[in-house]
């Protein structure tokens, strides 16, 4: 689509992925930034490529010799911070970038600075990319194309549905793995997953932006030497599985610094001080998950389930499959 509207967004869009051809080419930094630009500006500023960080002309240097198999990727969340950028929260001339319209409120914004990691720019080679997961604390995202193009493949999940092929997750979901690399992946599994019902696959090329609902699985592939920024949000249809998240999965909660104790706390009592109708949807919604992921527990794990297959997992499509939502 070319751009839809908030309104859009939080009626319909936010629980499926889509692609905007129209707001991220209104950006100033779609027409300034190459990886020409880029080395010119930036050649000694440090970025961090998983587990190093180089000063960009370094992995410039690398991503454009290198023919590893699972090139290394550059991924920093400070870069807004290192590059001096001006990110505006509506589209503005004076500033770089902005989050596309449609995106609307994002919840975590009630959280100021105790906010979880949630900016990020991302470069990496062809070949380059993510191995399927899914976003950190139940949220949704998306992920802007400036140069390049990356090939996305995703799932919905749900625990009435298997996770991808190739994909294994732990009995209490906390841990997702895949235990091999891209290419692996694609050579074993990926004709079998494009079968799966319930499998999306789209190219975002430059100047697009694609949008990742909370709780699907995803995998990333760049096609060609990318740049890409992707930032991380709470849709107010979405406040009650991420309050869900924050309280039964503990464990897997990330991105926050250590000063803050009990992150479901945090934000329960900040998005109540922020606008109470909003709390008050989203400890429905709460109580709606735990009720569902319960039930559904019971459900698989009494005897007759084991037996009987039609009760157990299916690979079913269940977009609308709310109650079994798994975050
Ligand atoms: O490699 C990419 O561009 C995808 C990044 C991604 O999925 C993420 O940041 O969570
Ligand atoms: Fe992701």
């Amino acid at each position: 689509m070319s751009d839809i509207s908030p309104d859009d967004f939080q009626s319909t869009w936010f629980s499926k992925p889509f692609i905007l051809t129209a707001p991220v080419k209104a950006w100033p930094v779609s027409s300034t930034w190459s990886f020409e630009t880029l080395r010119t500006s930036y050649a000694d500023a440090a970025f961090r490529a998983e587990s190093v960080d180089w000063p960009l002309r370094t992995y410039l240097n690398y991503m454009t010799d290198s023919s590893d198999e699972s090139p290394l990727y550059l991924f920093d969340r400070m870069f807004a911070e290192k590059m001096n950028l001006k990110v505006a929260l509506a589209p503005s001339p004076e500033a770089d970038y902005w989050p596309p319209t449609c995106f609307g409120f994002d919840a975590f914004s009630v959280l100021g600075n105790q906010r979880p990691d949630h900016r990020w720019l991302i470069v990496g080679p062809a070949r380059s990319g993510s191995t399927f997961h899914k976003d950190p604390n139940a949220t949704s995202a998306w992920n802007a194309v400036i140069t390049g193009s990356k090939y996305w493949i995703m799932f919905h999940s749900s625990l009435s549905i298997q996770p991808p092929p190739g994909v294994y997750v732990s009995e209490d979901q906390s841990e997702v793995t895949s235990p091999l690399s891209i290419a692996k992946w694609l050579l074993g599994f990926h004709a079998e997953a494009r079968k799966t019902p319930g499998c999306y696959e789209g190219i975002c090329n430059a100047g697009e932006v694609l949008h990742v609902p909370s709780g699907w699985y995803h995998l990333v592939l760049n096609l060609e030497p990318s740049i890409a920024i992707t930032q991380n949000f709470v849709p107010r249809a979405r406040v009650g599985a991420v309050l869900h998240f924050l309280k039964e999965q503990k464990q897997s909660i990330s991105g926050f610094s250590d000063t803050v104790g009990d992150a479901y706390q945090l934000f329960h009592d900040r998005v109540g001080e922020h606008d109470p109708t909003l709390l008050e949807e989203g400890v429905q919604e709460l109580g709606r998950l735990t009720k569902g992921v319960k039930g559904k527990w019971e459900e698989l794990t009494k005897p007759e389930a084991a037996a009987d297959e039609s009760a157990g997992f299916s690979f079913g499509f269940e977009a609308d499959d709310e109650d079994a939502d798994v975050p």
